[in-house]
């Protein structure tokens, strides 16, 4: 028999004694905007919802008509959810704060209504990702801030869905992770991938390699090390410039999707809270690993909510070649600033 979304959830939280219902019933609002969102990305190319609007985001980017229909339907289902008192998002430059000082409010949200907008009008895989926290312990925690700057580590729950050949939505409560598609017929998300286990090693590295003149040289010796062999195969490359798509075929393969630090972006492109932290999550979740390249990306204590990273995250064997790599290039460096004294 079938399970769907809703009951693996409330299945999940039946195992907390005087659980109120308020996570499941939060979760739900998750999947009813995901499903609209889907609605609209499927008949994007029919209906007046492709291209781009006249205003620009907090990130810099001009908005495209999907990123603010998602966002708008992410917001207005989660703000009917009374259990949550902040939200955050890729598309407000300020976290929206609904009902924090109420008794109620236990959890925060952050999210990317569609990762991918650059793939949104050519019809190629995007997503929207989610990471979920509980309110800070602190009674005092008066500033709504900390509700989102939480290191990664301590999200109750993080998943994605991505909108591609099916719509699949993966999640994780912190015991495991989880696939469910779309049933068009039912309108329901389907249990289709349980427990899914990130593979030791994997067929591809994903990169953008147009950009391989501006990576720094841990990053060039690591595809190197990659390309050489040394790990007993060679690898293929992928990459759909849609993070969230690049992820899930990463999760389900194996491999190692690589978003490094450039001259672009000296920290990163990638946001912290609402792109690599749900993705580190489900990667450890799964067996694998997330590194900002000095650090897991789920110990990185937040200090802004679009605060960008670096991130490296895959299998097992990759991501330890990569940490290889790290205290090589940190040798050099030590090394070279012997010889220089
Ligand atoms: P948004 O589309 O949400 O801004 O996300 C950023 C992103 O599209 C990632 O999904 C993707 O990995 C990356 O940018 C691609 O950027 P580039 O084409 O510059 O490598």
């Amino acid at each position: 028999m079938i399970t769907t979304f809703q009951q693996h959830v409330s299945q999940e939280q039946a195992r907390f004694p005087g659980a109120s219902g308020e996570f499941t019933w939060l979760m739900s609002g998750i999947a009813l905007a995901t499903k609209m969102i889907q609605a609209e990305v499927r008949r994007a190319g029919l209906a007046e919802i492709l291209g781009s609007l006249d205003q620009m985001n907090i990130q810099g980017e001009v908005q495209q008509k999907l990123d603010v229909y998602a966002n708008e339907a992410l917001i207005h289902c989660l703000s009917l959810r009374e259990s949550i008192g902040i939200i955050a998002s890729e598309e407000n430059e300020k976290p929206i704060i609904l009902a924090h000082k109420s008794p109620n409010a236990r959890y925060a949200i952050v999210f990317d209504p569609l990762d991918g907008s650059s793939n949104i009008d050519v019809a190629v895989t995007i997503g929207t990702t989610f990471s979920i926290f509980r309110r800070p312990d602190d009674p005092h925690a008066g500033d709504p801030l900390e509700w989102v700057l939480q290191p990664g580590r301590k999200q109750i729950a993080a998943g994605y869905v991505v909108y591609g050949s099916s719509t699949v939505l993966v999640y994780s409560a912190g015991r495991g992770v989880h696939g469910f598609t779309l049933d068009p017929a039912v309108g329901s998300y389907i249990l289709t991938h349980e427990n899914i286990r990130l593979p030791k090693q994997g067929p591809y590295y994903s990169i953008n390699e147009a950009y391989c003149d501006k990576f720094g040289d841990l990053y060039v010796n690591y595809l190197k090390r990659l390309r050489s062999g040394v790990l007993g195969q060679c690898y293929s490359s992928r990459f759909i410039g849609s993070m969230v798509a690049d992820f899930h075929r990463t999760l389900l393969r194996g491999g190692v999707f690589i978003y490094p630090a450039t001259t672009d972006f000296p920290t990163g492109k990638l946001r912290l809270l609402y792109e690599a932290n749900p993705v580190a999550f489900l990667a450890e979740q799964a067996g694998g690993r997330a590194s900002d390249g000095t650090q897991p990306i789920l110990d990185v204590q937040p200090h802004d909510i679009h605060q960008r990273t670096a991130l490296i995250v895959g299998s097992e064997i990759e991501m330890a070649e990569f940490e290889r790599c790290v205290q090589d290039c940190a040798g050099q460096r030590s090394g070279d600033a012997r010889a220089a004294t």
